[in-house]
């Protein structure tokens, strides 16, 4: 005899599960040509949708306003905000262990390209230069090149960038930043931010995250391939910084200064990346 559940439970068939591709009734399969249709369907309706979306996206950065001038301009606001928080991921894993390739000096060139002479033009009066540092309290050092000179030296041989699309291996000489800041004692000036530079005439000037003026292949250089460095290359003193491209290896340099804000930088007003890390 049956139970009362038994009697109560549904018919097999009954509980199929519709959903369950295997209960469902065989499909007829499609022609060649239905098959055609639909990855035809299939695919123009993704460019459809994707071209809308890409389209739309321009768009929407097309219209938005642009940013403030301030160090930096030329783009518009949310690209500026991109920019800005993609550099802070990059800085985030930046470290001073990472050194950037070097060669030996075999692989120097003899003829150092030479660029642009913005502030750095002619000749410079290398008796009358002095290195103006301008400590944020207000006081400032001057240094002169002898004084330079006289510091432990460091030699670097290694491919210079350019964002012009050249590059070249080339071997510079000077004090490294950071021996540079140990013997000022200017320890406390490297808990701000940055660190800004300016030719004597204030015609060109960069400014440089902590970080990479700290790495310790950034020089203060005085010489090219074991020579004093002539006017064109930004006599008597330029930065090298081989973490940056050449943009930021500012010739001739006049001032250093220190702060939490982002110093002037001259590409980075007109619209060039500030950070230009390599
Ligand atoms: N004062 C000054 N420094 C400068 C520049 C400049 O125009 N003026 N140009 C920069 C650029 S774009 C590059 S690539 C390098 C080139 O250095 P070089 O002429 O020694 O090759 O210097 C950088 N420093
Ligand atoms: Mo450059």
């Amino acid at each position: 005899m049956k139970s009362l559940n038994q009697l109560l439970k549904p018919p097999r068939q009954m509980m199929k599960n519709p959903f369950n591709k295997k209960n469902r009734a065989p499909k007829k399969p499609l022609t060649v040509d239905q098959k055609i249709s639909r990855r035809n369907f299939i695919s123009f309706g993704s460019f459809v949708v994707l071209g809308s979306a890409a389209f739309g996206g321009w768009k929407w950065l097309y219209n938005s306003p642009e940013e403030a001038k301030t160090v930096t301009a030329g783009a518009r606001a949310p690209l500026r905000r991109a920019l800005n928080q993609t550099e802070l991921a990059v800085r985030r894993i930046f470290s001073n262990n990472n050194l950037v390739k070097t060669y030996p000096k075999d692989r120097a060139a003899k003829n150092v390209r030479h660029n642009s002479d913005i502030g750095s033009e002619g000749k410079v009066d290398i008796a009358a230069w002095v290195l103006q540092v301008k400590k944020q309290s207000g006081e400032v050092l001057k240094i002169s090149l002898d004084e330079l000179k006289a510091l432990p030296k460091t030699d670097i041989i290694y491919d210079f960038k350019c964002v012009e699309g050249w590059d070249q291996i080339s071997h510079w000489g000077g004090v490294k930043f950071s021996d540079f800041i140990n013997h000022y004692k200017l320890d406390d000036q490297t808990r701000l931010q940055y660190v800004g530079m300016e030719t004597p005439d204030q015609k060109y000037y960069v400014g440089i995250d902590m970080p990479s003026a700290m790495h310790p292949q950034t020089l203060l250089a005085y010489e090219v391939n074991e020579k004093p460095l002539p006017a064109k290359h930004g006599a008597p003193l330029r930065l090298i910084i081989p973490v940056k491209y050449g943009i930021k290896n500012l010739k001739r340099i006049g001032s250093i200064t220190f702060s939490d804000n982002r110093p002037r930088d001259y590409w980075a007003e007109l619209g060039y990346d500030y950070y230009s890390g390599l």
